[in-house]
């Protein structure tokens, strides 16, 4: 069902119309509104009016989130705080948190778009929808609830934690619908088996809306595999909205549909931030298009991603980011070689024997960088011969030095000894002195 057609599935050049005008005014709110923008557009010598078309953006400075730490907690918000109904924050763990706010419009808007994007994975009001997500300042939770409130689902706002009791709730509510991260249901899913329960067969769920981590495609076959549901992707960040800035539809897996009439998305070059083509890889920047309270301009998400701007089959026209593999900032350099989390992710997941629990830790012995993959045997391959296992760590190591151009050290664990996260799954620690 697509929520919204008007909008979802707008001629695109009736669409950029809207963007221009919307983006116009923009520019206009913050320069007038936010010193912190008056001055950055001043330095830069831009001024609102010079934006004739949605290209001019790209002469307009970029926002980072060292800005919005620099002005904590208020000191970007575009409206006086009686305006502000809400708040949420960013974990903050490094550094001070970033505090984002909402008025009464945005709250509207944040429900309608998580609407959208719920639609989209095909959830109806038939559906018994379970938040698993903590409640509290992230974003996750709360934006999930009320959108899928306002599509008219049952929703168990269940939280975060207490495993056991929310398999309960799944068996006796009838949930139809598990909303997460993909490595906490992943860790439901364990515990109903410990339960004695097995999810496909024993549990209605038909249905996964994942996001708030990444997370590769052999991690969503597995999930799909344990609980026999549809696992859909969906992406966002407190500091435009939350979730609902994009979300993937049924008819193309692996890529999302964005909510171009509230979000301007480029992809722009990392190191340089120059502007990149449809189709090239860079970092993920975004302008709120609507936003009260905070609106931001070319915010950098450090996400890394690439745009579709072809239509889909689905029907809607609106342009679409591919998954998100990682950040610009969890690459790792290790000896020299960059290593990016999600491409271990993917050669764990490829290897029968091995749970998907993981975790990379980086060092250093001397001068040199190490990097030791610690992953769990699965429980039906730990016949403790120690032979076997010798040889299961020999094929993990020779599979990752495969892909990843460098040699890592392989730890086999015991099942289930790697603590088990409950929001965004924690994968690296990094044990290197800070330069
Ligand atoms: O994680 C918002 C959200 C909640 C999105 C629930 C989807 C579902 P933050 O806590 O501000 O907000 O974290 C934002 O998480 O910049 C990405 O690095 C990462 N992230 C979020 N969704 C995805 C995803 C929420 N689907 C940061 N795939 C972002 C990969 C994601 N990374």
């Amino acid at each position: 069902m697509i929520w919204d057609p008007a909008h979802e599935c707008m001629a695109r050049e009736e669409l950029r119309g809207l963007q221009l005008a919307r983006l116009r005014e923009t520019l206009a709110r913050v320069y007038e509104r936010v010193p912190f923008y008056r001055r950055l557009f001043d330095e830069r010598g831009v001024k609102p009016e010079d934006l004739k078309t949605l290209e001019d953006i790209r002469r307009f400075p970029f926002t980072t989130k060292e800005a919005l730490r620099d002005h904590y907690p208020y000191g970007l918000f575009a409206v006086p705080l009686k305006e502000v109904v809400r708040l949420h924050a960013s974990s903050g763990t490094t550094g001070r948190p970033t505090v984002v706010g909402y008025t009464k419009k945005d709250l509207e808007t944040w429900s309608e778009l998580v609407a959208r994007i719920a639609a989209m994975a095909g959830v109806s009001p038939d559906d018994v929808v379970q938040i698993t997500f903590g409640y509290g300042l992230f974003t996750g939770a709360f934006g999930l609830h009320y959108g899928l409130e306002k599509l008219g689902a049952t929703v168990i706002p269940a939280s975060v934690g207490n495993s056991e009791r929310q398999v309960m709730i799944m068996r006796d509510f009838g949930t139809t619908v598990l909303v997460g991260t993909p490595s906490y249901v992943l860790h439901l899913g364990e515990t109903a088996r410990a339960m004695g329960i097995e999810p496909r067969e024993q549990l209605s769920v038909r249905l996964g809306l994942f996001g708030a981590e990444a997370w590769s495609e052999e991690m969503r076959r597995e999930l799909e595999e344990m609980w026999g549901m549809r696992a859909t992707d969906n992406y966002g960040l407190s500091e435009v909205m939350g979730p609902g800035v994009c979300g993937e539809c049924l008819s193309s897996p692996g890529t999302m549909h964005i909510a171009e009439d509230h979000f301007l998305v480029e992809i722009v070059d990392p190191e340089t931030g120059e502007p990149l083509d449809y189709g090239q890889e860079g970092e993920v920047v975004i302008t709120t298009l609507t936003k009260e309270a905070l609106p931001l301009v070319r915010y950098r998400t450090r996400d890394i991603s690439l745009l579709y701007p072809d239509p889909c089959p689905c029907g809607r026209t609106t342009a679409r980011l591919r998954k998100v593999v990682g950040r610009t900032d969890d690459m790792l350099i290790v000896s020299g070689v960059n290593v990016f989390p999600s491409q271990i992710e993917s050669v764990l997941m490829q290897i029968e024997g091995i749970a998907p629990h993981y975790q990379i830790v980086v060092g250093k012995k001397g001068y040199l960088d190490y990097l030791e993959v610690q992953v769990e045997v699965a429980p039906e391959s730990f016949t403790g011969n120690y032979r076997d296992l010798e040889a299961l760590e020999e094929k993990v190591r020779r599979r990752l030095a495969a892909v990843l151009s460098i040699n890592p050290r392989v730890r086999l664990l015991e099942p289930c000894s790697l603590e088990r996260s409950q929001g965004k799954a924690k994968r690296v620690i990094d044990n290197r002195p800070r330069a």
